[in-house]
């Protein structure tokens, strides 16, 4: 690392006097040039080229934008824009983004940086950009109306402040925010501490993602703006399972969770084999006294949560949405419960009429999972997911948490699934099977065994022979 820093300064002494004689005022006063990224894989961490440095952090599925220096002034290019964002292989959504994606591109800055964003707006209305949690002044707050003007197509707003606080941040427009948050219109901010800060512990990984939620009908590409409440899509980073990429991290790391919920309703986020703390909300740093252990944590609309833990277990370990309809995928609302029916006569009845069609769920919705069934063009299974023991019967916000003893640090490719130590892996039991004996009913307590003699009730019919003092 030292030596990395010290090459770097050593280089950037000579190449800094080489710009500063070959770019003229006039390129330093336009617009820096927008960086586009059209692929959702999860990008390595942009270790900071120019500025303080910092450990940077991870965007699941996504990349962090980088920026230009211009006279101690950190700029940023903002373009929001039609994108195509592929939500998982086999299935793309047509959605409204920044630099190429949704969400956009995660900004990193340090505590004090000056930050200039220029905002160039590719939509066919107007939009701004709200920098959520964000020390300001007013007047760039963002919220169309009341602290500006709309950016209107085709233009560009500049936006211009000191990150006054350390924390976890994220931006969406605040012009015509239904349409355009539910188009997929967001992205992460993160301000690095400037110094050791005794509420933010370094970590060796540190992983940022968003929660949206989208309506698009099977085999459609574009969400259904109006939708208040009944999303079919449940994703981090407009991403769904199995398009959500695993965290991937060496036994022993200290691990940081950044998540920032932008949907509709609340998200109980969950993560297998280990217990975290809230170190963090969009508030800033939660004081240490404040923290207690716990395996989920809620994450309410607006809000972000900063959990660590340290991955002192090994294994793949689901990390998911605990709501169970968030980790399914789009296939209609209108199931009935079918659980205990056996309707295989009236199928074979129907099936003379309709050949495509198929009963779902009388065993439970398991056999969805595996089902050959006609689905729609651009449209993922319900619940799907290919894991070494099968189906993982998963859709929406679920994703796996892989801690290996030989990952490398700094690494961050796929181990592969986990080998269990023998032994360690749930199997079936092929013993003798013992006959069935009924639990003893318990002796007194709150449900007392002993029978009582019945109870005498009275009814009478509502209004016939009220006594007491209502009557008159
Ligand atoms: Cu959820």
């Amino acid at each position: 690392m030292t030596s990395r820093r010290s090459f770097l300064s050593g280089a950037g002494a000579i190449t800094g006097a080489v710009a500063a004689a070959s770019v003229s005022k006039v390129a330093l006063a336009a617009l820096p040039e927008p960086v586009l990224q059209t692929r959702p894989d999860t990008m390595p961490p942009l270790s900071p080229p120019t500025g303080r440095p910092y450990n940077p952090v991870v965007t699941l599925n996504g990349w962090t934008l980088p920026w230009r220096m211009n006279n101690g002034v950190k700029e940023f290019h903002l373009v929001a824009e039609p994108v195509v964002r592929e939500m998982a292989p086999g299935m793309k959504a047509h959605l409204w983004g920044y630099n190429g994606q949704s969400p956009g591109p995660t900004i990193e800055v340090v505590e004090g940086d000056r930050v200039r964003i220029f905002v160039t707006n590719k939509l066919p209305e107007h939009t701004s950009v709200h920098w959520h949690g964000q020390r300001l002044p007013s007047g760039m707050d963002g919220v169309t109306g009341l602290t500006q003007p709309g950016i209107p197509a085709g233009r560009t707003f500049v936006y211009e402040f000191t990150a006054r606080r350390p924390g976890t941040f994220m931006y969406h427009p605040h012009g015509d925010e239904m349409v355009q948050m539910a188009m997929g219109m967001m992205g992460f901010w993160v301000t690095h501490p400037k110094e050791r800060h005794p509420l933010i512990a370094p970590v060796e990984r540190d992983f940022v993602w968003l929660l949206s939620a989208f309506d698009i009908e099977p085999g459609a590409y574009t969400p259904k703006v109006m939708t208040m409440l009944d999303f079919n899509l449940w994703t981090f980073n407009s991403r769904i399972f199995p398009g959500i990429d695993s965290l991937n991290v060496r036994l022993g790391d200290r691990v940081r969770l950044r998540v920032g919920n932008l949907t509709m309703t609340n998200h109980p986020i969950h993560v297998h084999g280990h217990e975290f703390e809230v170190t963090g909300t969009d508030g800033g740093p939660t004081p240490k006294a404040s923290r207690w252990p716990e395996v989920t944590t809620d994450i309410a609309v607006g809000q972000m949560r900063q959990v660590e833990f340290i991955a002192d277990e090994p294994g793949d370990w689901a990390l998911h949405c605990h709501k169970s309809h968030h980790t399914m995928n789009a296939m209609g609302h209108d199931v009935p419960t079918m659980i205990g029916v056996d309707h295989r006569d009236v199928v074979r009845k129907i099936t003379k009429l309709v050949p495509d069609y198929m009963v779902m769920g009388e065993r439970g919705m398991a056999d969805m999972a595996e089902m050959e069934m006609p689905l729609p063009d651009n449209t993922i299974p319900m619940m799907t997911g290919q894991g070494p023991f099968g189906s993982v019967e998963m859709g929406g916000m679920f994703t796996v948490l892989k801690v290996r003893a030989d990952q490398k640090p700094g690494h961050y490719t796929d181990p592969g699934w986990f080998a269990h130590p023998p032994g360690t892996v749930a199997h079936e039991f092929t013993g003798a099977a013992p006959a069935t004996t009924q639990a003893p009913a318990p002796a007194g307590g709150s449900m007392p065994a002993t029978p009582r003699p019945p109870v005498e009730v009275q009814v009478r019919k509502p209004g016939a022979g009220r006594s007491g003092h209502s009557n008159h």
